[in-house]
């Protein structure tokens, strides 16, 4: 019996994937060279630090720790440049219409993101209230695919991992699902997300009733 959901923020509930790439490769260029869209597949999920140590690595750059800590505050100011003009309309398609759903149905749903900017993309977005819990970065101390973003929603919603189903963009944070024992729906293409109970390619149209079946 499913009694919750718990949504992943960046490339579920928004598309803010894109500003991250937008700034991480702008540190890349600054840094003398540059990296693909198909490389930032790998960054999502992926916490601040842990991303600046993959694309260092592409960039075949050595830092020291402090330098690595200036890098990256710079960047996540440039991404915080892109999150202030966020709002309600950047709701990715029929997560809205789902949500409604869920709540219709007395099924609860928080957040589990890792990105320590999500309480404030919530805020710009509106639905920091309607979410039992927001679990983000700043809350954790281990990074997906750990399970304990999920782990720590779920308790919040006083529910079991196997009665609740987390919504997941990136391969890594399915397989946090899944260690954790939870349903696990990938949000993108079966490729990179095949491992999870079902893929959906976005909210649109999209009802509990099919997800249920989907996850069976
Ligand atoms: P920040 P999610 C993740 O959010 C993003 O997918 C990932 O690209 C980002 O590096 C990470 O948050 C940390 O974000 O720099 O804002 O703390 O997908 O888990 O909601
Ligand atoms: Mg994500």
């Amino acid at each position: 019996m499913i009694k919750a959901c718990i949504f992943d923020l960046d490339g579920v509930i928004v598309d803010t994937a894109k500003y991250h790439f937008i700034a991480w490769r702008k540190l890349a260029n600054e840094l003398g060279f540059d990296f693909t869209e198909k490389e930032n597949e790998k960054l999502k999920g992926v916490s601040r630090m842990g991303s600046l140590n993959l694309i260092l690595e592409w960039g075949g750059i050595k830092m020291e720790e402090d330098k690595k800590v200036e890098w990256a505050t710079k960047k996540n100011e440039w991404y915080k440049e892109h999150i202030l003009d966020m709002g309600e309309e950047e709701i990715l398609p029929g997560v809205r219409q789902f949500l409604n759903e869920l709540k219709a149905k007395n099924i609860q749903y928080a957040l589990g993101s890792a990105s320590k900017n999500a309480a404030a993309v919530m805020n710009k977005i509106g639905l920091t209230e309607e979410f039992v819990t927001i679990i983000d970065g700043t809350k954790t101390t281990k990074g997906k695919p750990d399970p304990q973003v999920f782990q720590m929603g779920a308790e919040a919603m006083g529910v079991q991992a196997e009665e609740c189903i987390v919504f997941e963009d990136a391969a890594k944070g399915v397989q946090a699902a899944l260690n954790g024992n939870f349903y696990a729906v990938g949000v993108g293409s079966p490729e990179s997300l095949g491992a999870a109970h079902m893929v959906i390619s976005g909210f649109e149209g999209l009802t509990f009733d099919q997800v249920l079946q989907g996850i069976q």
